[in-house]
């Protein structure tokens, strides 16, 4: 009786847990990019704008009037952490301050509530997740044997620049017999210089983007685990591994690795996500040079791929990904002249063309816009010589240095960071017509520079609310959040 009774229950609490949700709806949102894309910054502002009701003109549900307020309430996951909002606006407001680096993930719940169109009272539940894009691009190991893996992250490692900075662990792989007994010294060593490559390819000269597997460089407390103690072997044949052998101990790893850190990602946060952006430093790439705009583009290739092959092949109906909206951004937007917003919206679209048609075919609607989640600069026309240049005016972070000169963090000066191309696929030249990034010459013949500045001071809008400047967030609102509000 007492079973039947309770079934019941939770039959109704289903029911009323259902339309609940078909009145007031829910969306968890995935945030995403790579280390230093701009996720916490954006989450932040997102969530500052959203709270204080911010300047938003294209978030209609905001501009006429329909959102009464929003308010932060407790998450739902009780073993995710908090995403550190406080703290962040702290830092960004109070002490005009980057937030510090996150490598974890991390969850905030805000609820909107609003008028519909029709008039009714409503509540939106959003759940945003910020999660490291380093982890995506481990998914595809899923499908990938340990040879595979081994293999392909070879062949890449010898191209350039990539081979510039393998040499060391090149020289220890030489050393190495993988058809000999199991080792753990040779084993800890190769695992070390493979993450220093995998460390000195990210640097700012590098700026590779396509680095797996992602726990290599942001460890966590799987540090020094056996699960992160690998790394690719020559091998000569497909296998089998003998029994015993320091091949088949890197391969027992590897599978652990994708047991211990990819499945349970795939499982407990990919699979239910609802709808995703991915924040790509687009100019990080093009600081850096041509080479790291292809190694870009492969990088967003394999991380739009997860929304495809997530949903046909990694795993049952249950746990297919339910994304049904991506919106690309080109972070940092306010390093340019709005005359060349658009420019580096069509730079991020050449970038992901066919990766997005392939997101789309597999049922998602994808977006591409250039933002700043804080707009930390204004414009201004500099005259040199007899020409005027649209250039930017902010306060470089300290320490940064340009011409010979050492940034204190305090002045406020006039930049020109180089006008990016009319057409994209100038960008993606080789050799010859290639333009100049960090990883070929000096920064002062480098073809653009992009040189980090200080969160700007409040802004106050027509209303009177201090709020924080920004390029183009509310487009993203819209069109992330904005159909669920009608
Ligand atoms: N000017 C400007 N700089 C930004 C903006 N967003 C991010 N940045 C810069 O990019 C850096 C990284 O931003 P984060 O938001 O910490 O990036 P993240 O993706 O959370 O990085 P990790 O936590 O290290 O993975 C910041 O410290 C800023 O220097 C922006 O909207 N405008
Ligand atoms: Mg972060």
């Amino acid at each position: 009786m007492f079973e039947f009774i309770e079934a019941a229950r939770l039959a109704a609490r289903a029911l009323v847990e259902f339309s609940g949700h078909l009145f007031d709806p829910t969306i968890r949102l995935g945030v995403t990019g790579l280390s230093h894309a701009g996720k916490t910054v954006f989450i932040t502002a997102l969530v500052h704008g959203l709270l204080r009701g911010g300047r938003f003109p294209v978030f209609e549900a905001l501009t006429t009037g329909r959102v009464a307020r929003a308010h932060l309430a407790p998450q739902p996951d009780d073993a995710v952490p908090r995403f550190g909002y406080e703290s962040h606006v702290h830092s960004l407001v109070a002490e005009r301050r980057w937030p510090a680096s996150t490598q974890q993930i991390s969850e905030l719940r805000v609820i909107v509530e609003y008028q519909s169109q029709s008039g009714y009272q409503r509540k939106l539940t959003l759940d945003i997740v910020d999660y490291p894009g380093e982890w995506l691009l481990d998914l595809p190991l899923l499908t990938k044997s340990y040879e595979i893996w081994a293999a392909e992250s070879l062949r890449l490692s010898r191209q350039r620049p990539r081979a510039n900075v393998a040499a060391d662990w090149h020289s220890h792989l030489a050393t190495l017999n993988p058809e000999r007994a199991e080792d753990e010294q040779a084993a800890v060593t190769a695992a070390r210089l493979f993450t220093e490559y995998l460390k000195a390819c990210r640097n700012e000269h590098y700026a590779m983007s396509l680095l797996p597997p992602g726990r290599f460089l942001m460890p966590g407390d799987l540090a020094s685990t056996p699960a992160l103690t690998f790394a690719p072997l020559e091998l000569s044949n497909e296998g089998p591994a003998p029994t015993g052998s320091l091949w088949a101990m890197m391969r027992r790893r590897y599978e652990s690795y994708k047991d211990v850190v990819v499945r349970p990602f795939f499982r407990d946060h990919f699979a239910r996500l609802d709808r995703q952006i991915v924040l790509v430093d687009a100019l990080a790439a093009i600081n850096s040079g041509p080479d790291a705009i292809l190694d870009l583009e492969s990088a967003l290739g394999a991380v739009l791929d997860c929304f495809q092959t997530g949903r046909n092949t990694f795993f049952s109906t249950l746990l297919r990904p339910r994304i049904d909206r991506i919106l690309l951004a080109a972070t940092k937007a306010d390093h340019l002249h709005h005359t060349s917003h658009d420019r580096l919206e069509a730079i991020l679209k050449r970038l992901t063309e066919g990766a997005a048609a392939k997101a789309e075919l597999a049922g998602a609607h994808v977006d591409v816009v250039a933002l700043a989640a804080v707009r930390a600069t204004r414009e201004a026309t500099v005259q040199r010589g007899r020409d005027h240049l649209p250039s930017i005016v902010g306060v470089p972070v300290a320490g940064e240095i340009a011409t010979g000169e050492t940034f204190d963090g305090e002045t406020e000066v006039a930049m020109f960071p180089g006008d990016l191309p009319a057409d994209p696929n100038d960008l993606f030249h080789k050799d010859g017509n290639a333009f100049r990034g960090l990883a070929s010459t000096t920064p002062a013949n480098a073809d653009f520079r992009f040189i980090r500045v200080r969160p700007p001071f409040l802004e106050v809008t027509e209303g009177g609310i201090p709020v924080l400047p920004h390029i183009r967030l509310d487009r993203a609102l819209q069109f992330l959040i904005g159909d669920r509000l009608l």
